[in-house]
């Protein structure tokens, strides 16, 4: 590690300074003030649309559990990767964004500056101790020039940031509650994952990690 200038600040401050690259922000505790509105809202939506753990085109099913709302869902099966106005399991449309959802999700992406982002889809994904993430990138929505936000819930995660390359060497970012990370313009498109999840109990969430996607993907 080299010497930073920044070290001696708090988090909040060190980070808001440090980009992670020209369209990625890291926004501390973003989230914090909606935690209140998004507990209950992620309640209601699981008893609608439970999680699920789904399978790969290539037959593996995936460590992490998912769910979505709005009017588009992010699904996947043996025949492909998707997004799909219903729910496979229940032939049901996906529950609807609730307001507090929109809400971070606008005053998120315009903090980082992307005003006017309309989010179409939130995909809801829930780790358990040792669930993972493997390198991936998010390619199945229509349109790149709309960012990605992601808010971390519950237990902290090591989230992995690469390149436009698989190989790509990839900084660790570690992400807790409450924190929200804009990606978009030039990073939309990298490489990226999270490490096998710790048991380090929340308190209000227990020994779970629930992370929203919120994407413009029709
Ligand atoms: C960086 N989820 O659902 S969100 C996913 O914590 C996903 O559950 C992770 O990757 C999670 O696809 C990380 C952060 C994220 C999302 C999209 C990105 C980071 C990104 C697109 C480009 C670069
Ligand atoms: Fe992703």
């Amino acid at each position: 590690m080299t010497l930073d200038l920044f070290d001696d600040l708090p988090r909040e401050t060190r980070e808001a300074r440090e980009p992670l690259g020209p369209g990625a922000f890291v926004l501390p505790g973003f989230a914090l003030p909606f935690v209140d509105e998004l507990l209950p809202a992620i309640d209601a939506l699981q008893q609608r649309a439970p999680f699920r753990h789904l399978v790969t085109p290539g037959g593996f099913t995936m460590s992490v559990a998912l769910t979505n709302c709005g009017a588009l869902g992010w699904t996947s099966d043996r025949r492909g990767y998707r997004y799909s106005p219903t729910d496979p399991d229940t032939g049901q449309p996906w529950p609807a964004m609730s307001d507090a959802f929109l809400r971070l999700a606008r005053e998120a992406a315009s903090a980082a500056g992307f005003d006017g982002f309309v989010p179409d889809a939130c995909l809801v994904n829930r780790y358990a101790p040792g669930a993972r993430l493997s390198l991936h990138q998010d390619k199945d929505e229509r349109d790149y020039g709309a960012p990605i936000v992601s808010v971390s819930l519950g237990m902290p995660a090591i989230f992995l940031f690469g390149g436009l390359a698989r190989g790509d060497k990839a900084v660790r970012v570690p992400l807790r509650h409450g924190d929200v990370v804009v990606w978009g313009g030039e990073d939309r498109l990298r490489y990226h994952g999270v490490l096998p999840l710790k048991e380090e109990p929340h308190p209000l969430l227990g020994a779970q990690r629930i992370n929203l996607t919120f994407r413009k993907a029709g």
